[in-house]
């Protein structure tokens, strides 16, 4: 069986995922050997009642108790086990261990954001500890979305305006690809982040210096990083090129025609409003589809990404 799962299915990086796949695998083979059974008998039949002769008639049958109790009941059971089966890991799914560490994830078209309790937040990066229960309390800013990690078996709907979480322990030190995997707009297939899986003491650590790194950076530098850490180059480009959005390229101090026929100046109050408020002023010619950047980025990450736009000239 666990043969059967390296050849078909992503590696088993979670606690629960051995038992997923077991189900799964259960249902792959008795549907294989249903499906040969089946077909055989097909065959046989078709080739052993065929018609001989002008004068075959056949025989007026009108039931058989056994056959019939025996193709139900068969069928029944391995319904139930299934059902049971399934039932038992959906409610190990969704009732988390009590001392599981939390972590709040919020989807946007298009990214994911992760809150720590430390209060830094890490855009398409989650980072947990390895051996420990995680529990993900998740909310949408817009959209349906899905959360997804095919390594650990793990996938939950992600709904604006209401919260879901999902629960797993990692059991490897590592990377694993994270998708969404509800269709949610034209970007949607760049919704991916990466969880990265660090040894107990090693993420202890890596909590305490990601809030405060930044610190001591110089701002333009800091900007830069910042635009590749929160996503903004997935939309924005630095070499004028267009993407979904504006290029950053020769942005500040532009002037910039609205949707509603504004003009309006570039300067550090508009790229602030554009971060914090994306849709309260849209650049004509493109869609409104900017997440905001408010409970993300903090002033003085807004203040670096500014120095940062305006040595694009
Ligand atoms: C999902 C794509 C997307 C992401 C991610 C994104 N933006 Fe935007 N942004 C847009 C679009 C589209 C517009 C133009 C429409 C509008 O004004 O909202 C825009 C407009 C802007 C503008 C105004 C530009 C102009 O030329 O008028 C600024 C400044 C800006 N974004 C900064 C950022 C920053 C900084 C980030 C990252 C922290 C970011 N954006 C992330 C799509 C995105
Ligand atoms: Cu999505």
């Amino acid at each position: 069986m666990n043969r059967l799962s390296e050849f078909m299915l992503p590696p088993q990086r979670s606690t629960i995922a051995e038992g997923t796949d077991a189900l799964f695998n259960f249902i792959t083979v008795t549907s294989v050997i249903l499906l040969i059974g089946i077909t055989i008998a097909i065959i046989y039949f078709a080739w052993k009642y065929r018609r001989r002769s002008e004068n075959d008639v056949t025989p007026v049958i009108t039931h058989n108790n056994f056959l019939e109790i025996t193709w139900s009941v068969i069928p029944l059971i391995l319904v139930l086990i299934v059902f049971g089966w399934g039932l038992s890991g959906y409610v190990n799914l969704t009732t988390p261990p009590d001392d599981a560490y939390e972590i709040r994830v919020v989807g946007k078209s298009w990214l994911w954001e992760f809150h720590y309790e430390t209060g830094h937040v890490s855009v398409n990066e989650l980072h947990v500890p390895v051996n420990r229960p995680v529990k993900l309390v998740m909310i949408s800013d817009d959209v349906l979305h899905s959360f997804y990690i095919p390594d650990y078996r793990v996938k939950m709907d992600v709904l604006p305006n209401r919260y879901t979480s999902l629960w797993f322990e990692a059991t490897e030190v590592g990377e694993s690809v994270i998708f969404c995997t509800e269709y949610c707009g034209s970007a949607h297939s760049n919704m991916l982040a990466t969880a990265f899986v660090h040894p107990q003491e090693d993420f202890e650590t890596w909590l305490e210096i990601a809030g405060s790194a930044d610190d001591d950076m110089d701002p333009v530098e800091l900007g830069e990083q910042l635009v590749t850490r929160n996503a903004c180059n997935t939309c924005h480009s630095s070499d004028g090129s267009r993407l979904q959005g504006p290029s950053f390229l020769e942005l500040f101090g532009a002037e910039r025609v609205m949707e509603d026929g504004e003009v309006v100046t570039a300067d550090e109050n508009y790229i602030r409003e554009s971060i914090l408020e994306p849709n309260a002023r849209i650049t004509r010619g493109y869609q409104p589809v900017m997440p905001s950047y408010a409970g993300t980025l903090n002033d003085r990450q807004i203040d670096a990404i500014i120095e940062y736009i305006k040595t694009l000239q």
